[in-house]
């Protein structure tokens, strides 16, 4: 049987605001203000459920060790005597958005017949960079199956941001499917993270067919908006591509390119005229899960997406007038959301069979309560920007971490 499973990050017991991410509007905005990681975490439990909800098969990554005393050691230096920004950095709880773990390519799109998965090197801002060390052990015990063939991350000078910046179009989620890889052009206000180079070595890697793999730039105009990676202005699934009419340079020759590989295709392009650029980043309209359940097509939207009077009213247009998503679900990650995170930043897709992966990454209700319960007991309530130095707090979160390998049985497998 073959699924797609949303992978979650859990998110971790150091998530803070420290304002990491130029070009990330709102994690620049929110630069210093107090977090909750308790009530964050429990945000995208909550999230995991409303997707068991729908019918669908879920999976989490787990947080990464905080700070990350083995990237401070590699740089000369330790938690005690680091600089703030170094200290930051290495604390940073962004391995939340698994949608930057990996790149991954299912079984059906590729030569061998096996689901590739290659890290993402997030080699273009500091605090993500170390990001992929652990994310590779982690892809290496949850994917251990021959189903699957892990690759570690590109190398620099050629950024690669993974899912973030991958799309896949298909009949079906077993069928065959038409991949396509967007990267940014440099030269704007704000970094473009995702560069051809790396889009281009990864397809090679996956094997995927030339044929059925496209190479889009974003627009200028989407990152220059705070659109830092492609899944803040498109969202792909099935035969349903759902896009800002800015999103892409050249959106007329990749919509003709798409649907020469895929006549089937169903293109929703929202209009500048009824949702600005502006309105879609910081509603995170296309930052949305867009799933196939039971009643059809489903958009699992952040609230902000509703409290946006113009996007509200395109997306209830489109669901009156019989578009291709069928359903709009609405979730809480206002905590993650703060920090340029909605409800596909936090989740990685792999379609394959569950029983192939391991079962300690994969979760239904009752693991979720025991997760929930170690993330009332063990992670911060708060974190205010002036704590992060402090040794009780370093202690805590470094507690609650082991807690959580302990709960799942993880223990020594994920730790060098
Ligand atoms: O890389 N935010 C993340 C948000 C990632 C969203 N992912 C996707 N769109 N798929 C980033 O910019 C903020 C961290 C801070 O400032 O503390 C941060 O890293």
């Amino acid at each position: 049987m073959t699924a797609e499973i949303n992978f979650d990050g859990l998110i971790g017991p150091s998530h803070n605001y420290a304002g990491l991410s130029p070009g990330n509007l709102a994690a620049t905005r929110n630069a210093g203000a107090v977090a909750y990681p308790r009530a964050a975490a429990l945000q995208g439990i909550a999230k995991m459920r409303a997707n068991l909800d729908l019918g669908l098969v879920q999976g989490i990554l787990l947080p990464h060790r905080r700070p990350n005393r083995l990237w401070l050691g590699s740089l000369a230096t330790d938690y005690a005597t680091a600089p703030d920004h170094l200290r930051a950095q290495a604390m940073s709880a962004s391995a939340m958005w698994a949608a930057n773990a990996a790149t991954v390519s299912p079984a059906a799109d590729t030569a061998d017949g096996i689901c590739h998965l290659t890290v993402a090197n997030l080699m273009t801002m500091p605090h993500r960079s170390h990001e992929s060390r652990e994310t590779l052990q982690q892809l290496i015990v949850a994917f251990a199956d021959p189903a699957f063939r892990i690759h570690g991350p590109v190398p620099a000078p050629f950024g690669d941001e993974g899912a973030a910046n991958h799309m896949r179009l298909c009949a079906a989620h077993d069928a065959a499917g038409v991949e396509i890889f967007v990267y940014g052009v440099p030269g704007g206000p704000f970094p473009a993270r995702q560069h051809r180079e790396a889009s281009e070595a990864v397809a090679r890697a996956h094997r995927l067919d030339p044929t059925r793999t496209l190479f889009v730039a974003q627009s200028e105009a989407a990152i220059a908006a705070g659109a830092f990676h492609n899944d803040v202005v498109a969202v792909a699934n099935e035969r349903v591509l759902f896009a800002h009419e800015q999103a892409f340079a050249d959106k007329d020759r990749f919509y003709a390119e798409l649907t020469r590989a895929m006549p089937e295709v169903e293109i929703v392009e929202v209009p500048a005229d009824r949702v600005s650029l502006a309105d879609a980043v910081s509603s995170y309209l296309f930052n949305a899960q867009l799933v196939t359940t039971a009643d059809g097509p489903t958009l699992v939207l952040p609230e902000e997406a509703r409290d946006n009077p113009a996007v509200w009213a395109w997306l209830q247009d489109h669901v009156a007038g019989n578009g291709p998503i069928r359903q709009l679900k609405i979730v809480d990650v206002r905590e993650s959301m703060a920090n340029g995170g909605g409800p596909a930043c936090l989740r990685l897709r792999v379609v394959c069979d569950p029983a192939t992966v391991d079962r300690r990454f994969l979760v239904d209700h009752a693991k979720l309560d025991s997760i929930a319960e170690v993330v009332t007991a063990y992670w911060p309530e708060h974190i205010a920007p002036d704590a992060i130095g402090e040794a009780d707090l370093i202690a805590r979160i470094e507690r609650a971490r082991e807690m959580l390998l302990e709960t799942l049985d993880l223990v020594g497998l994920i730790d060098s």
